[in-house]
């Protein structure tokens, strides 16, 4: 157990909520932006909030690292008397109903290297602000459920910071003495704090524009430093995409007349909402062929569409309290995603978010951090900001859609907006928008919001010849997890269909039903255990369950090899279809993991090679779900498998699959490989990138022959591509031979001078299975492009390694935990949302052989006898060690 003394942080509680005690109308900021501080003056107008229990209830506003100047109210300067001050508020007990309220604070963002609230990089200033950062620019109310008009004047050097940027539209600018100038932004929307945004800097603009259905003349403004003005096409075409998609497909449409998105190096995530002015990390903007990847340019697209999807979900309908957190997440991830899936492959798309949940999501709910999607308590509010909140949120808002049908989800949210533009509202407030649109129950459905874990979906067949019945009985069960010992069943869409013999599939009739239906059928599980019988099928069938991955569950149900095989070939979901490859490699990975560990041979077996090689000479299949059905599960995702983790056994068993496969198919992947060269210059389309991704698997494939024709096929590839995509998956094949030395030492001459591109160098060494070590990765951290300050590195190197390199990581010595402790000690002091993050590569620890547990475990302990840990990295390391 972690240490606790008196400072031990304490847990909010979501059962303890109360609405403010005032709220805020209008919020006047002035900025004047310097070197060595800066001075921020606000002007609150407030009222008593009738809805709070104690009329006579103080004002305390929250506020944390600020040096307080003045405090006015109602024109009247107040002595010390009046008003009290600790680490993290400010209050003020005798307080008038409506007041007018003035403080000027000075703060410190050329120190700030948390990246929360105000903070410089690269010499401009860059603000973040959710969840709770706007406590460090002033003292507020800074909860989301408080909604203010913002206008915000910045007052700067002219020269340094010639660029001043706010939330709404410009409504004034001026020059001032001392070579000083100002820009007056007003906000016409209310919003909480968390969405307030500044920007000042020396940047450049791409500009372009876009007419809103109802005719609204939009400007639109992406600003980046000078040297990347040639990477924002993408990003640019991205939203334009992403503004039209909103209009069709729930009618939503742009409601400023400016939408500015900012690119900054250093950032803690991906990208923020904040109203009109959305800050990104660079990651998530630039890209140029030559600099990004296929996988690059589609995040870009996401993300772009994320965040201007939340200037609904999000912005005009916000949340209440942070552990409603999902409702906008999740929606706004379900909303991309369905978003992504008209950009592209519609299967493909679903395929890789289902690898993602599974991998990161499945994992987090089968260990200490697990919660519900609506936690019921946090220490520290950024450690929830998680794939649990986000990706099973998405999956949460999907099977609202799979059970009330397209149409039915549209006429939910269509009542979710009446209801509810400019609130601050809960999770059960768009359950009900979603169940009284469509006159439908979904008090059941709300256990998915309040239970944590992973159902397991048990389905058992039985055919009657004689009555031409098939009966389907489904029982659900979820594990305990941390604080829920006890789960009810929940309400589960189950979609699915019957194979015939030749893999086609039949009409579906349910007992009692007047005419069969062709195709896909959504069955609603809402019991513990249930029978569903279906008639008139004329032949024993292969169900086809869970199609499109109907919900976020693990299914069991004890195919045989045959029909895995058949649904392989032939199921016309093309989820079923990768996801019967996958079982049948996850079973043979399983085999070869338990003779790894018994020291016997690592063999495949025939049947897997063929359906494999069938796979592969199967043309008629979109390329890019070939790449999928030919990609392994991640070391990790094998690792969650097992009952006890034996990482050397795993690394094992996946190389010998792979270079099973490479010799049994080496002529299939040659084929492959040359087949689907690029014809001409680099081209990114659903098409293109399809190809690249199915030839660069089979290069990958081919890689792993220790044969020199093979790796020259990665050099010439590497030397000749005109992209990144065919350059990083070159570099790939090549990392882990002696022969990849020279082709690393030649990118990073190459690309010195691209942050980004330099990540990818990092990353590619963290994982790879001659370079990641311990000892490597140190001398890395020492090179020049690294630094511990910068998120992106520190992600690219040290959270590659911790995450996703397992045998490196687990190296049997231990040094991989001393090193992933120094290391959070030392980020933490930093930026604690960082270092938390960097923790978590230590939450599967119970799970690891006893030598490795006891080491992760007197690693854990020194971090959390650290004195002075952030409120971040305690929350997780107590909770590892609860
Ligand atoms: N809402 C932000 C995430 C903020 C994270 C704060 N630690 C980005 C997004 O989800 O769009
Ligand atoms: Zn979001």
């Amino acid at each position: 157990m972690a240490k606790l003394d008196v400072n031990t942080p304490q847990p909010i509680q979501l059962k303890d909520y109360t609405p403010p005690a005032f709220l805020i109308d209008k919020v006047d900021l002035t900025f004047d932006l310097d070197e060595d501080h800066s001075r921020v003056s606000s002007r609150l107008v407030l009222h008593r909030n009738p809805d709070h229990p104690d009329a006579r209830a103080p004002l305390t506003l929250d506020g944390k690292e600020l040096t307080l100047e003045s405090v006015k109210l109602d024109g009247e300067i107040l002595d010390g008397s009046r008003y009290q001050t600790d680490a993290e508020s400010l209050t003020i007990a005798a307080m008038p109903d409506n007041a007018i309220l003035e403080i000027v604070t000075v703060i410190h963002p050329e120190t700030n290297t948390s990246l929360n609230g105000l903070y410089r990089s690269g010499g401009n200033f860059y603000t973040q602000c959710e969840a709770e950062g706007f406590r460090k620019i002033t003292y507020y109310l800074d909860r989301p459920d408080v909604m203010a008009r913002f206008t915000t004047t910045i007052v700067a050097d002219k020269n340094k910071w010639p660029v001043l940027l706010s939330n709404g539209n410009r409504v004034g600018e001026g020059t001032l003495d001392r070579n000083r100038h100002w820009v007056k932004w007003v906000d016409p929307f209310k919003k909480p704090a968390y969405l307030f945004a500044l920007v000042g800097g020396k940047l450049s603009r791409l500009a372009d524009r876009y007419t809103t259905s109802s005719g609204r003349e939009v400007a639109l403004e992406i600003w980046v430093e000078p040297a990347d003005l040639d990477k924002c096409d993408h990003a640019m075409a991205s939203l334009k995409k992403s503004m039209l998609w909103d209009e069709q497909r729930f009618g939503l449409e742009y409601d400023l007349d400016t939408y500015m998105i900012v690119a900054v190096g250093d950032f803690n995530m991906g990208a923020m909402e904040n109203k009109g002015l959305n800050i990104f990390n660079t990651k998530y903007v630039l890209a140029r062929s030559d600099t990004a990847t296929d996988v690059d340019f589609d995040g870009i697209e996401a993300v772009i569409a994320h965040e201007y999807f939340h200037n609904w979900t999000g912005n005009r309908v916000t949340c209440r309290d942070w552990f409603q957190l999902s409702l906008k997440e999740g929606l706004t991830v379900f909303r991309d995603q369905e978003f992504s899936a008209d950009m592209g492959s519609a299967p493909v798309q679903r395929i890789e978010a289902v690898r993602t949940l599974r991998t990161h999501q499945f994992a987090e709910d089968a260990g200490p951090m697990a919660h519900p999607i609506r936690p019921e308590s946090y220490i520290e509010i950024n450690n929830f900001y998680t794939v649990t909140v986000y990706e099973k949120g998405a999956e949460v808002v999907r099977m609202y859609q799979t059970l009330l049908g397209r149409d039915g989800f549209r006429r939910g949210m269509d009542l979710y907006f009446k209801r509810h533009d400019g609130q601050a509202v809960t999770c059960d407030d768009f359950r009900a928008a979603m169940a009284d649109a469509n006159d439908y129950d979904l008090n059941q459905f709300a256990r998915w919001y309040s239970q944590a874990g992973t159902p397991t979906l048990s389905v058992r067949g039985q055919y009657d010849a004689a009555a031409a019945s098939y009966t389907l009985t489904v029982s659900q069960t979820c594990p305990a997890t941390p604080g829920q010992g006890e789960k009810l069943p929940m309400h589960i869409p189950l979609a699915l269909g019957l194979l015939g013999p030749d893999g086609a599939d039949l009409p579906l009739q349910l007992a009692g039903e007047q005419e069969a239906l062709a195709g896909t059928r959504v069955l609603s599980v809402q019991e513990a255990s249930q029978s569903f019988t279906f008639i008139n099928v004329p032949v024993a069938p292969v169900p086809s369950l869970l199609r499109n991955f109907s919900a976020p569950v693990k299914l069991d149900f004890p195919y045989s090899r045959a029909q895995l095989a058949l649904q392989m070939a032939h199921d016309s979901d093309a989820f079923c279809r990768w996801e019967a490859g996958q079982t049948m490699m996850l079973q043979d990975l399983q085999t070869l993991i338990e003779a790894a560990r018994a020291g016997g041979e690592l063999g495949l077996k025939d049947d897997f090679v063929s359906a494999m090689r069938q796979v592969l000479a199967d043309d008629a299949l979109d390329p890019a779900l070939v790449a999928l059905m030919l990609t392994l599960p991640a070391e990790t995702y094998l690792a969650d498998q097992q009952s006890e983790i034996d990482p050397d056994a795993i690394r094992a068993a996946r190389e010998a699959m792979k270079l099973g496969l490479a010799r049994a198919l080496r002529s299939e992947f040659k084929a492959v490989y040359s087949r689907l060269q690029d014809q001409g210059a680099y081209r990114f389309d659903a098409q293109s990138v399809a190809r690249r991704s199915l030839k660069n698997v089979a290069l990958s494939y081919l890689a792993e022959l220790d044969e020199p024709a093979m790796l020259e096929l990665a050099e010439q590839q590497f030397a000749r591509a005109d992209n990144m995509t065919d350059s990083q998956a070159a570099l790939t094949g090549l990392v882990n031979w002696a022969e990849g030395d020279a082709a690393l030492a030649g990118f990073a001459a190459k690309w010195a001078e691209e942050a980004l591109v330099m990540d990818k160098w990092f990353t590619l060494q963290a994982i790879s299975r001659r370079l990641g070590t311990v000892a490597k990765v140190k001398a890395l951290m020492q090179h020049p492009a690294f630094a511990l300050t910068n998120p992106n590195k520190v992600r690219a190197l040290v959270g590659a390694f911790l995450h996703s390199n397992l045998a490196g990581f687990h190296a049997a010595d231990g040094s991989g935990y001393e090193f992933a402790a120094d290391t959070i000690l030392a980020v933490d002091k930093l930026n604690p949302q960082m270092a938390a993050r960097l923790a978590g590569c230590f939450n599967r620890w119970k799970k690891l052989e006893p030598g490795r547990r006891a080491g992760m475990r007197s690693a854990l302990e020194r971090v959390a006898a650290h004195a002075g840990l952030s409120r971040d990295v305690y929350e997780i390391v107590s909770k590892n060690l609860q």
